[in-house]
């Protein structure tokens, strides 16, 4: 890969400093690159095995950060190449670049409520934010990239498969998911029966997709729009709150260690509810307990998934990386299946029975 023949594409009139690899995506490579003009950038090759359709990924980002853009509400700017599009082929890989957001930085994990706030915050008013937007504007960049039930089907395809042998390691983690699989389509059949309705979400709210002000840790803007699409709130609400319970502990061997935490729970509900509370329908508000249930178990069947396919979809470090990611996100569900109740006594004493 050519950094500067890529960064000549979208900036003729500047020229590459320094560069170096960027932040903990497990799915695009991300550079800093600073120019000659001081300006500071990020360049990132786009993973075309998650992302099969680059026109459609990129349009989906445009389309949303244009709206915010015109809210005033501060976002990714994506640079246009010399030849207008939003991205630059370079052997058979894509290329995207956008500017930096000065001053800002990303947690791995939550410094104290109030980042959790913060986050709620946030996640909720990019909610509200992209209600006017036209859903129809936007594809499915990732068919069925929260269908939990399919999520297992497929795990259920790549057990029967076992290309690589590995099924012999993980007789526990399958009998985990397999524990849970009567509770995976609570959300899915919500949208069907439409008590779940939908509205575009960002379908990956991890904790290190959004910057915060380095100076006083305000909440700046929401980044890695790839997967924004159609969805549930839930899925949202759910993912976020896999992400901050999970911290920086995604791949700990400690796997125990990575359990929910009701303190968390409850201030990411109260903010979160705060911004959304308007368009929240009564069944969306029942399934906030089970939300992050879903879709950390459903994150664990992913990575498993990931794992007997020979770790194909995530960028992994070593043989056993998907499996023990596996391992703490199955473990987090269990923490969180088992305390429902605690869970759904703390969504009713924030709701107040809407
Ligand atoms: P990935 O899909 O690999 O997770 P991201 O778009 O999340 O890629 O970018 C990786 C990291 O780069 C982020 O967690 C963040 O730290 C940093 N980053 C990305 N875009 C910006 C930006 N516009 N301004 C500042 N930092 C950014
Ligand atoms: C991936 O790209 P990143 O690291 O923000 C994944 C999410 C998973 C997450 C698990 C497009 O997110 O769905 O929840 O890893 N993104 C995609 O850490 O698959
Ligand atoms: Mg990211």
């Amino acid at each position: 890969m050519d950094l500067f023949k890529i960064f000549e594409k979208f900036l003729p009139t500047e020229k590459i400093l320094g560069y170096k690899k960027y932040g903990n995506g497990h799915i695009n490579v991300t550079y800093l690159v600073v120019s000659d003009k001081n300006e500071f950038y990020i360049v990132q090759k786009i993973n075309s095995y998650a992302f099969k359709d680059v026109d459609l990924l990129m349009n989906n980002i445009v389309t949303v950060t244009t709206h915010l853009k015109n809210k005033n509400i501060e976002s990714i700017q994506m640079l246009q190449a010399v030849d207008g599009k939003y991205y630059v082929k370079e052997n058979d890989e894509y290329y995207r670049m956008y500017r930096f957001i000065d001053k800002t930085m990303t947690f791995e994990k939550p410094e104290g409520l109030k980042t959790v706030k913060n986050a709620a915050q946030a996640f909720g008013k990019f909610h509200n934010n992209l209600s006017d937007l036209d859903a129809s504007k936007l594809g499915e960049v990732i068919p069925h990239f929260h269908d939990t039930p399919k999520r297992y089907n497929d795990l259920l395809i790549a057990i029967k498969e076992d290309k690589l042998g590995r099924l012999k390691n993980v007789s526990r983690e399958v009998e985990i998911v397999q524990k849970y699989a009567d509770k995976l389509s609570l959300i899915t059949d919500g949208l069907s029966s439409g008590e779940v309705e939908l509205h575009i979400t960002h379908n990956d709210p991890k904790i290190n997709n959004a910057l915060f002000d380095t100076e006083n840790h305000e909440f700046r803007s929401i980044i890695d729009l790839d997967t924004v699409m159609p969805g549930s709130v839930l899925y949202d609400f759910g993912d976020a709150l896999r992400s901050l319970f999970t911290g920086d502990k995604e791949d700990s061997t400690e796997y125990e260690k990575v359990v929910g935490n009701p303190e968390i729970y409850k201030a990411y509900l109260s903010s979160y509810y705060n911004e959304t509370k308007s368009f929240l329908t009564k069944r969306e508000i029942e399934l906030f307990p089970y939300a992050p249930f879903i879709l950390t178990i459903e994150c664990g069947i992913r990575f498993l998934e990931d794992y007997l396919k020979g770790d194909v979809y995530f960028h992994t470090k070593y043989e056993e990386h998907n499996l023990v990611r596996c391992r703490t996100q199955l473990n987090l569900a269990s923490s969180i299946i088992e305390n429902i109740d605690l869970y759904k006594q703390i969504t009713s004493n924030v709701v107040g029975g809407k």
